[in-house]
Formats: structure tokens, sequence, C-alpha cells
């Protein structure tokens, strides 16, 4: 007999086994000056750890990743000590943590990359600004990768999955997803690329396959997840046909074993969902402004897996216990969503014990 699945029930996750359903999305908090994971970090990541899964902020894999400021990285021995400390603040208290890995690709500025050159697949920027100390900027214009710098991401992204493994944490997930360099990849607007890289909706989905393969090779497809948003036009995405370019997508990532596919569900125009479905084979997780009821009824109607929740996790610490019981969510502060310090981000209060 098989029972409906709930919320607050266990679930296999790959090589993990979660006591819920519950998980907390990746999230940039801009907090990591250095690009160096710290103790609030830790103490952020802690309170949470009653999730079923946490997946962290992104982080990047290479420093022609970073994009932001204040984002945090997983390529030097530095960075590896400061998520062990991650981890260890989440294992202490029973959770699970996956890191999310990002590379932004033309998501950026020379100034939050030493100066370098920002690379993505073509030499097209982005229409958009980013943030910065000195003020908005617009988004600077890109050089094409080479296809031996391509190589050298793939390796990349295979050592920071071995990076995370060797600071404690449980798993990575590819970031795939809102326009940062493997959506820049599958983009027909920013991948103009002539070589096996572009092109074709086979030829685009290579790098995102490519990287999700070598990660997996490196540490197991059971701790690897991916994360991808058909149809999400955010970071300047223009996709005229998202069934074109998701189909070989869903087909290069499934039947690997990995430890499951995680959706921005933003809702495109043909049922990705269900292809994931029929092909995948591994637990799905949405995310998309749930609440409860609609989290149980996905659950219920075998739609998703798991739940993935943003930003009421960013105000509430004690999430899965205020779900369960039904208890009121403290609203979270825009002003505090990035950068500066515990304000907004480690003194949101859990439930009266
Ligand atoms: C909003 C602001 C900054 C970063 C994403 C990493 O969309 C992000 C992000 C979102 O995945």
């Amino acid at each position: 007999m098989t029972e409906t699945p709930d919320l607050f029930g266990p679930v296999k996750l790959g090589a993990l086994n979660l006591p819920n359903r519950i998980v907390m999305a990746p999230m940039t908090r801009s907090r990591a000056p250095g690009n160096l994971p710290n103790a609030l970090m830790a103490e952020y990541y802690g309170q949470r750890a009653s999730a079923g899964l946490i997946v962290t902020e992104g982080t990047a894999p290479a420093p022609n990743g970073r994009g932001y400021i204040d984002i945090p990285g997983i390529y030097s021995d530095a960075q590896i000590e400061g998520w062990r400390a991650v981890a260890d603040a989440v294992h202490a208290k029973g959770g699970r943590i996956f890191a999310q890995i990002m590379h932004v690709g033309r998501i950026s500025l020379p100034e939050f990359q030493d100066g370098a050159d920002l690379v993505a697949p073509s030499a097209v920027a982005a229409a958009g600004q980013m943030y910065t100390p000195s003020g908005m900027k617009p988004l600077a214009t890109p050089r094409a990768l080479t296809e031996a710098e391509i190589e050298t991401l793939i390796e990349a992204y295979a050592q920071a999955a071995r990076n995370a493994i060797a600071a404690g944490l449980d798993g990575i997930e590819i970031h795939g997803a809102n326009g940062y360099l493997p959506n820049q990849f599958l983009a027909p607007n920013a991948n103009q690329r002539t070589d096996k890289w572009g092109g074709s909706a086979e030829n685009r989905a290579r790098f995102l396959v490519a990287i999700t393969d070598a990660a997996a090779a490196a540490i197991g497809a059971d701790r690897v997840g991916v994360r991808i948003s058909p149809g999400n036009p955010f970071n300047d995405i223009d996709d005229p046909d998202v069934e074109d370019t998701y189909t070989p997508v869903i087909q290069g990532l499934s039947g690997k074993g990995l430890a499951y596919l995680h959706f921005l569900d933003a809702k495109p125009a043909f049922d990705v969902i269900g292809l994931a479905r029929k092909h995948f084979g591994g637990p799905i997780i949405l995310n998309a402004g749930y609440d409860k009821a609609r989290a149980q009824a996905d659950l219920a109607s075998g739609r998703a897996d798991l739940i993935a929740f943003g930003s009421s996790y960013i105000s509430n610490p004690d999430l899965v216990e205020r779900l369960k019981q039904d208890a009121p969510l403290n609203a979270p502060d825009q002003g505090t969503f990035y950068g500066g310090d515990a304000k907004g981000y480690t003194d949101y209060p859990a439930l009266a014990a």
C-alpha cells in the first residue's frame, strides 16, 4: 500500500534519508566578504537545520564565476575551511546541506572578479544592472570562452563537488537556472556559438549535462542535484522554443541516478515537469512561492516529491515546526535580503519553546 506523501514525512533523496519533504531553497544573501564563508553564515544555516535539506546560496566554482557583491566561493582551501564550519553547524543540529554551485558567466562586473574579463558562451552582454558599492552599473560585455576554457570549467565543477565533500557538506546542486552560465549556454540569445557547444538544442544542452556528469563522476550521482528554470526570462534569457531547448536537457539528466531535479516552476508553455516525471526517474523538487496548502496538494497529486521554500525560510528559521503547527510566519524584510550583518539574517525569532 502506498501512502499519500506528506510534507512532514520522511523521503529518500539520493544518498540521503530526509526526515521531511521541506527544502530550504538556495538564496543569495551577500554576506561573505572576500568570498569566504564565515561564522555568521554557519549560525544562519545552523538555525535552519530542521529542513529536510538545506541548499546553500550560490557559491562560485572558480574565480571567474563570481558575480554580485560578497558571494562565497568553493575553490580555495580557505573557502573549504569556511564551508566546513557551515557543514558542522548544520550537522550538529541534525541537518543536511548541499552547496549550490553557481557560475554567473555574464551576470557580473570585472570589479567582482579582481578586474578580470568576464567569460560566457558568446560576447553578448545581458541587459540589466548590478548593485555595486558605488551604485548600480550596467552588466559588462563578456568574452567568449574558448573550447579549452570550457573543458577547464567542466573540471572546475568536478573539483567544486570534491571540495564540498572535503568540507563535510552532503552534496551539491548545480545551478542551471535563472540566467547564469549553464542557462546562458542553453539560451539562443546568449549562446551564438557555432562549435559543438552552440546551435542545436542538443549542443546548447551539452555544457549543463557535461558539468553534471563531471560532478557525478567526482562524488557520486546520488550526491548531485540540478536546478533549472524553463521559461524563466530572468537575467535576460530569451528562449523562443522552451520545449525544443529543455527536451534534450531532461533527456541528458535522466536515468543517471542523480539525487534530484529542482525546478523553479516558472510555468513554461509546455509540461516540462510531466516530461521529467516520465524520464528522470528520481525525486523532483518544486519551488515557486508555495504555502502549506499548495505544497501538500502538489505532493498529493504526484507533481512534486519535495517542496522548496525561499523567502519564508529567510524569516522563519523553524519553518518546518511553524508549518506543522499552522503557526503564524514572520514576514521577511526585503531591505535586509542582500548584504549587511546579523540584522535580517540570524535575528528572526523561532517560536517560543
Ligand atoms: C536574486 C538576487 C541575487 C541573486 C538567482 C542567485 O536568481 C540568484 C539571485 C537572485 O538564482
